[in-house]
Formats: C-alpha cells, sequence, structure tokens
C-alpha cells in the first residue's frame, strides 16, 4: 500500500464518478504568484450604497421594502425567464441546443448589513433555513422547474458582487451538470448495492472519524475523501432526506447549526470572513420520487495557505485532472483543531 501523506496518487470521487491528483509531498513550494488584498472590511450595519439593504433602490430600478427578517425577490438581471418556449435544436448530431425556462431569485439572509452565516444568531439562520424550503417547494412545484439550485457566493474572492449576506437560486427546466452527474452516480450505485452512496459514505466517516469536522444530531460536516479545493467540506444529513422538504423541526435547527458551525472555523482559519461558494444538492423538482438521492452541500473556498493565496484551477487542472497538494485528511484535522 502507497503511503498517501508522501506518495502522489489519485482518489476516485464516486459522486461525480472523476479523479483528483493527491501530490502530498508538493505543500513547500514557494508562492511567487498572485497575492489577494486581504480585504477584511469593517462594514456598516446599514449601507446607503447597497443594492440589498432595507429601504435601498436596487439597479433594476424597484426598491426594497424595510424588511426585517429575510427577503427573497426575482433577480433583477435574471439568467432565466420563465416565458422562455421550450425547444430544441439540432443539427449533424453536433450542434445541439434548448431552450431552457426558468426563474432566478435572490434571498437576503437578514436586513443588517454586516452579517454573515458564521456571525448570526441561530434563531435567525433558522428563518433563512425556512425560507429555502418555502422556495424550494414553490418553485420545485412549477410545470417548468425541474431542479431548484440553491447556492451562495461568499467574498469579492468568489465573485460575489456585495458583502450582504444574501445566496441565489436559479431553478431550470434541464438537471444541470453538477446535478446530472451525482444523479447518474447514486442512481448506478443503489442499482449495483442496493443502498445509498451517501447513507453509505456518512456511516463510512462516522466510523473513521478522520476526515469530519463537524458534527450534530442532524447533520455531519466532512472534508471529503476526494476534495478538490484545499478546505472543501460536504454538509451531509444523517438521515436519508431526498431534499430540504423532508427536513424535521429539529433537522432545520441542525441545518442552521450545522452551518453556523462550519463558516465559523472557516473564518478562524486565516482569521478573515472566509470566502466560498456553497449549495445544496438534492431531488429535482420533475414530480419523480428520486429516493437515490441524499441531500447534502458543498463548500467549495478558494483560499489555499493563508487569507492572500489562494489556490486556481488552472494548468493542468484544465486540460487534465484536478490537482490538490494538501491531503484531505490534514485539512480536515486543521479545521478541527481551530
Ligand atoms: P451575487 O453576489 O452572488 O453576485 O448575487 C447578487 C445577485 O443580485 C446577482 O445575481 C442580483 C444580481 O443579478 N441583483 C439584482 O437582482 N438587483 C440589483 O439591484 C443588483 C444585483
Ligand atoms: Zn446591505
Amino acid at each position: 500500500m502507497f503511503d498517501w501523506k508522501q506518495d502522489p496518487h489519485r482518489r476516485f470521487n464516486p459522486l461525480t464518478r472523476e479523479w483528483v491528483l493527491v501530490s502530498p509531498h508538493r505543500t513547500q513550494r514557494p508562492w511567487q504568484g498572485q497575492v489577494e488584498s486581504d480585504a477584511a472590511v469593517n462594514q456598516p450595519e446599514y449601507d446607503p450604497e447597497c443594492y440589498l439593504c432595507p429601504g435601498n433602490a436596487r439597479a433594476g430600478g424597484a426598491r426594497n421594502p424595510h424588511y426585517t427578517s429575510t427577503f427573497v425577490f426575482d433577480n433583477d438581471f435574471a439568467a432565466l425567464k420563465p416565458g422562455t418556449p421550450l425547444d430544441r435544436f439540432e443539427s449533424d448530431g453536433l450542434l445541439i441546443a434548448e431552450s431552457e425556462p426558468g426563474l432566478c431569485r435572490v434571498v437576503c439572509f437578514s436586513p443588517q448589513h454586516n452579517l454573515t452565516i458564521a456571525n448570526m444568531q441561530p434563531a435567525d439562520l433558522r428563518k433563512v433555513v425556512d425560507t429555502w424550503v418555502d422556495q424550494y417547494g414553490e418553485l420545485g412545484r412549477r410545470p417548468s422547474i425541474g431542479y431548484v439550485q440553491i447556492f451562495e457566493n461568499r467574498g469579492a474572492m468568489m465573485g460575489a458582487s456585495n458583502p450582504h449576506p444574501h445566496c441565489q437560486i436559479w431553478s431550470s427546466h434541464a438537471l444541470p451538470n453538477e446535478v446530472a452527474k451525482e444523479q447518474a452516480s447514486q442512481l448506478a450505485w443503489g442499482d449495483a448495492r442496493g443502498t445509498c452512496l451517501l447513507c453509505d459514505y456518512a456511516k463510512l466517516e462516522q466510523a473513521a472519524r478522520e476526515r469530519v469536522v463537524e458534527e450534530n444530531e442532524s447533520f455531519l460536516t466532512v472534508v471529503p475523501f476526494w476534495a478538490v479545493w484545499p478546505f472543501e467540506t460536504m454538509v451531509i444529513s444523517k438521515r436519508h432526506l431526498s431534499g430540504i422538504d423532508e427536513l424535521s423541526e429539529a433537522d432545520r435547527d441542525g441545518l442552521a447549526d450545522i452551518l453556523k458551525r462550519t463558516t465559523a472555523r472557516y473564518d478562524r482559519l486565516f482569521q478573515v470572513s472566509f470566502p466560498y461558494s456553497q449549495g445544496f444538492h438534492q431531488r429535482p423538482t420533475d414530480g419523480l420520487d428520486h429516493p437515490e438521492w441524499h441531500l447534502h452541500l458543498h463548500f467549495y473556498p478558494p483560499l489555499l495557505r493563508s487569507a492572500t493565496v489562494r489556490k486556481f484551477l488552472v494548468g493542468y487542472e484544465m486540460l487534465a485532472t484536478p490537482q490538490r497538494d494538501i491531503t484531505p485528511e490534514a485539512a480536515a484535522e486543521r479545521l478541527r483543531e481551530l
């Protein structure tokens, strides 16, 4: 058996059925490349220039109400539009296009401009969870919507346009690529073994412990064995739930709790408001049961070794296979220590 603390090796992601190259010996290489600015800016509670703060005008011309909890609106610059007619184009099997109806929304987590998931009150985060459940149900019930993708870009480094605590929801007719890959893998696992892929994986990680970062009654946060980003994590529901609409009252509190704990660990890692993209993967809303689906979230943070040195997915990773230096076990240990 090779030594996965020393020897270059590749690891298999059973959810996407893709490989990641792990090069643990490479963590000492010098860095003279781009250094990100550590914009640990002190934000005010209310920013008159922010298009998400209560009472302010948005870029699209609408004005936000004086909201006091969560606030949801249709994205003024939506990538998908509900009225788009369903149609398909194909030429010679090479030029293939499908129209894509959908609906995009923005969810403000709080009226307070300078909060993040890590420093929101659990009761307020619970309202965010309830809002996600409502939106998943409402958008998913629409006949033209086959998938509801809830995601958050946090921090300028990840392309978030604004520090105000918010997420986006893009709901589409078709299954997005990542979701389609995970669905095929979960279906194939069930067919081959008669069990659920992520139920089996969560049990394995709970027993092994070395990649577990956080845990409560309902959820488990792990650095996946096959993580690509240095401090990537996955939040997995302990029970077999296919979507957030199946969360019990206690599970909803549990989700708010594990998100707060997980992001608080991230913030302590490099003493900054940690940037990331995160989001749910769950049952499509195409009207089928999808017992193969197991609810989870992915956190993809870009930071590598400090607040100012990030990982880029370029070069070999664009042309060949994603690669990481620090092992997932070492990353989990660092996050656990904080
Ligand atoms: P991001 O921070 O993840 O970019 O999300 C902000 C979203 O808010 C973005 O999709 C929308 C942008 O289109 N937006 C509005 O809908 N109205 C505005 O006035 C500004 C931004
Ligand atoms: Zn704001």
